[in-house]
């Protein structure tokens, strides 16, 4: 019978240019930094870390082939089903078990998912691992386009004020983070609106 236990997936990604995104499992966190600009590279490195040594394990990487371009990948890996198949044997309970390298197509958030995990035990006990996602910002490089269009104007305000309000959380973090703080709030509104009537 198999040894039921609870497993964690790691995704630590790495983003070239000081872009930095780092997602955790289970107690983890995800902090994101200015993002990324349509054209750069995205690199991102994934971790799986299991209770027990691998002997082997196996995941998937889905991604928008529309907002991402599938630049390289460090480790064994294939395309299966639209998605990226990564394999390899393991020795060790915790693994950096590959590197993948995107190309930003479009402005807008997009997501990265590493699903479907699992590894084999020591015994050849096929286990599950919980799967994990990464959100990576691609953003314009207009100061303020909230909305990513590539312009600054009332439609940026109105989606900060939403964002602000909770209403919805879908913007440029970067573009509105005008003041350059690292938070996104009233103080970015005013500034918007002071630069869009000078
Ligand atoms: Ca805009
Ligand atoms: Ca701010």
């Amino acid at each position: 019978m198999k040894k039921i236990t609870s497993f964690s997936a790691v995704v630590t990604a790495f983003i070239i240019l000081l872009h930095t995104f780092t997602v955790s499992a289970a107690g983890g966190s995800l902090s994101a930094s200015t993002g990324i600009k349509i054209g750069e590279n995205t690199e991102i490195t994934f971790s799986l870390s299991a209770p027990e040594p691998m002997y082997a394990y196996e995941f998937y990487i889905r991604f928008d082939s529309t907002a991402l371009e599938l630049v390289s990948c460090s480790s064994a890996y294939g395309i299966k089903d639209g998605r990226i198949y990564i394999a390899d044997s393991s020795g060790g309970a915790t693994e950096t078990a590959g590197t993948v390298t995107f190309k930003a197509l479009k402005a807008g958030n997009t997501s990265v998912y590493l699903e479907d995990c699992s590894f084999v035990d020591l015994d050849l006990n096929t286990e599950p691992l919980s799967g994990k996602d990464i959100s990576v910002c691609v953003h314009t490089g207009v100061i303020g386009d909230a909305n990513f269009d590539g312009a600054l104007n009332i439609l940026d305000a109105l989606r900060l004020k939403k964002y602000i309000c909770g209403i919805s959380s879908d913007i440029n973090i970067s573009g509105a983070d005008i003041n350059g703080d690292g938070s996104i709030n009233s103080a970015d509104l005013v500034a918007m609106q002071k630069s869009m009537i000078e």
